[in-house]
């Protein structure tokens, strides 16, 4: 890999991005049926444990009593299930992030960087209608690709160009709590003149401040950085450019120039994930963690909400393939997923998926009533619930053990607003969302994981 910015760029967009291109592309073998459903979501949201859990049901659901795992169409017909790689792709590695499940003491598993992709295969008797003597077992694919959400966090890029996006990103910089943050980057980028020859060297400092400022960003709970890239996934591109409205109208040759050559070198990568892989993903799941924001409070709920329509709006694009930015493309099933929803009681589970249809926003979940569902979902289930009397009214607790703890102790997370409180009634809320272990269970646990409305997820993609 080059050590100039520009063609580390061209590396990440010819190199990768093909690669991963040309793998989806491909259609499995003739005669075998497949789905393809891709998990995206900003970082923790869940999609390790989610795509871990999911495929784990998959390998075990035939054999479980019902209740493990109700919704699986294949239970009476499956002869044999099979775990591969999806070739092409990096794989996701199932079975050591289901091994710090099942440890003693478990742990969640590690996070994994970039894209990845893990395929189950399935063998299924012919369906009894048909005579098997007749016909041979099917085989279905189902491959799960999962995937950063910050790479959809770029759209808007797409339709702005340097000064533009410099303009909008200052702005945000400059305002609520990411002014502190950003402080130490606005003062480096202060310095810098943009009508002065070009320097790599004080480029990658203001563009390392920059860096520096989105990490804290996200430190403080806050999810739409942009760009999203520079946060997420395989190559560090930390350092290209950095929002500079002062560089408007300079001249060749000059840093200001510079910085907007390589934003345009940027915006042809973002595009081309949107041409080549984006567009090819047609059952996807977003997976949305709305419980830590809403811990975390006003500000980090509305930024996680903006992010969360930025990432939307990349799918709402899907639909028209004729738009100028992005090629066809075509969404058959969406699932917006509300994550770890054992952080709450089952009571709150219709206030939860209110509230994620609020940020989503009424226009969308109407407008895409027919592909998408809601869902409170909890992949990984690490709680109880159990009902204690207080004042002789019933009320319910979650039992757990708290993150970084070794007890289990008995919780009342709060009542979740059914929509997004108004700006002024966020005083009115006491929440007590926090993480838990997860649960002990013991190896080799060959049913599916605990869990919340897995089996939907797979319901709503594929029924
Ligand atoms: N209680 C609970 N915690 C979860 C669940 N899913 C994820 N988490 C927590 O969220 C963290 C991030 O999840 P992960 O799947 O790594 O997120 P990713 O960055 O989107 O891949 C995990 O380490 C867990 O602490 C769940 O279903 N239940
Ligand atoms: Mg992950």
């Amino acid at each position: 890999m080059s050590l100039d910015p520009l063609s580390r760029l061209g590396d990440l967009a010819a190199g990768s991005l093909d690669a991963i291109a040309s793998a989806l592309a491909t259609a499995s073998p003739l005669g075998q049926g497949s789905h393809r459903i891709a998990v995206t979501g900003l970082q923790r949201a869940g999609k390790t444990v989610f795509v871990t859990s999911f495929v784990h049901a998959l390998l075990h659901a035939k054999d479980a009593p019902v209740e493990a795992f109700p919704f699986f169409p294949w239970r009476e017909r499956l002869r044999t299930v099979e775990l591969l790689s999806i070739p092409g792709l990096p794989p996701f590695p199932y079975r050591e992030r289901l091994a710090d499940l099942l440890a003693d003491p478990p742990r969640w598993p590690e996070p994994t960087e970039g894209l990845s992709g893990v395929r189950v295969r399935l063998r299924l008797s012919p369906p009894a209608r048909l005579d098997r003597r007749l016909f041979s077992p099917q085989t279905l694919h189902i491959d799960l690709v999962d995937y950063p959400g910050e790479w959809l966090l770029d759209l808007p890029m797409l339709s702005l160009d340097y000064d533009e996006w410099s303009l909008q990103m200052e702005e945000m910089a400059a305002s609520g709590r990411r002014a502190a943050l950003s402080e130490a980057w606005r003062a480096e980028a202060a310095k810098l003149d943009p009508a002065a020859a070009a320097d790599d060297f004080a480029l990658a400092r203001v563009g390392g401040a920059y860096v520096e400022y989105l990490k804290r960003c996200r430190a403080a709970g806050l999810h739409f950085l942009q760009p999203g890239r520079f946060m997420a996934g395989g190559a560090p591109l930390g350092s290209l450019f950095f929002p500079l409205s002062r560089a408007r109208g300079a001249r060749s040759g000059t840093a200001g120039a510079a910085l907007a050559r390589r934003y345009e070198a940027y915006r042809r990568v973002v595009r081309r994930f949107y041409a080549q892989v984006f567009g090819r993903l047609r059952r996807q799941v977003v997976l949305v963690d709305l419980l830590t924001a809403l811990q975390q409070g006003q500000e980090s709920f509305a930024d996680l909400a903006l992010a969360t329509r930025t990432v939307v709006e990349a799918f709402e694009s899907l639909k028209h393939p004729l738009a100028r930015l992005l090629p066809v493309g075509r969404l058959d099933r969406l699932s917006l997923v509300a994550t770890k929803a054992d952080h709450i009681t089952s009571g709150q589970h219709n206030n939860l998926v209110g509230l994620l249809r609020d940020m989503l926003g009424e226009p969308f979940v109407r407008a895409n009533a027919r592909q998408a569902g809601l869902l409170a979902v909890a992949s990984v289930r690490a709680t109880s619930q159990v009902t204690r009397l207080w004042r002789d009214e019933p009320l319910q607790f979650l039992r757990g053990v708290p993150s970084g703890r070794s007890e289990v102790v008995e919780v009342r997370p709060g009542e979740i607003p059914g929509q997004i409180p108004g700006r002024d009634d966020w005083s009115g809320f006491v929440f007590n969302i926090r993480g838990f272990e997860p649960p002990r269970l013991e190896a080799p646990f060959e049913r599916p994981l605990p869990h919340i409305n897995l089996d939907k997820v797979l319901q709503s993609l594929i029924a």
